[in-house]
């Protein structure tokens, strides 16, 4: 009986073989442009940043360049691989706020971008998934960010601006990635707030921090659930 529950929780162990450090999410510092990506760029850089973008461990590259061309866009993020690849360009737009970080949320090991962007009348909070053979970046859906602030004795929830939030909560549960969030609140959004048509709710997705604004809170959430990503999705489909 004993070494059957032994080897039960080996096993178990094997399965939910995920780093803390996985549960944590990132992002981009600033870096020195490496030189054998700058020797290849005609236009001006104005920043680089390093992340792992492809969860393979080693650091990749986003490098800003100036659009020569017109001045919306005006910069392109070129994003390339530790091994100096090209892996995508994104336009960039002056936007008041532009926030992104990466953690893995699903079964899949590159990492899922989690963004908040916009401006000061509204911020758009959404968790895109990548697609690194083609560089593509597809939105899997928008939410409601709520930050749980520890040093908060009463446990109130407070509204997860960016510059507050520090990291996603997420679980392992036996290997499993679960998202802390609800799908049952009375949140409400004011502001120009981009809902995709296809949900029928912006789900609350919970997030911890320091509150700068500890006089913004969001109430009462029902149901505080540990869901999967595709979980969550199918939960807020009309
Ligand atoms: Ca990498
Ligand atoms: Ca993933």
């Amino acid at each position: 009986m004993k070494i059957k529950l032994i080897t039960l929780l080996l096993v178990m162990g094997v399965i939910s073989n995920v780093n803390a450090a996985d549960l944590v999410m990132k992002s981009p510092s600033v870096v020195d442009t490496p030189a054998q990506i700058k020797g290849s760029l005609s236009s001006e850089v104005l920043g680089s940043k390093t992340i792992d973008v492809d969860g393979d461990g080693k650091l990749d590259f986003i490098i800003e360049i100036k659009n020569d061309a017109s001045d919306e866009p005006y910069a392109f993020d070129l994003w390339y691989s530790s091994s100096y690849k090209l892996i995508k360009k994104v336009p960039k737009y002056n936007m008041d706020y532009d926030f992104l970080w990466f953690v893995n949320l699903d079964e899949d090991p590159e990492p899922e971008i989690v963004a908040a962007d916009g401006y000061s009348d509204g911020i758009d909070y959404s968790i895109y998934d990548q697609n690194l053979e083609d560089g593509s970046t597809s939105l899997l859906f928008r939410f409601n960010p709520v930050l749980i602030d520890d040093s908060n004795k009463q446990k109130d929830y407070y509204w997860g601006y960016p510059w507050d939030i520090s990291n996603i909560i997420i679980r392992s549960n036996n290997g499993v990635l679960q998202v802390k969030c609800s799908l049952r609140h009375g949140i409400a959004r004011d502001g120009e707030i981009d809902t995709p048509e296809w949900q029928k709710m912006l789900p609350a997705i919970f997030f911890e921090g320091k509150s700068t604004q500890p006089n913004i809170q969001v109430g009462k959430i029902d149901h505080v659930q540990w869901l999967t990503v595709k979980e969550i999705i199918a939960g807020i489909k009309k």
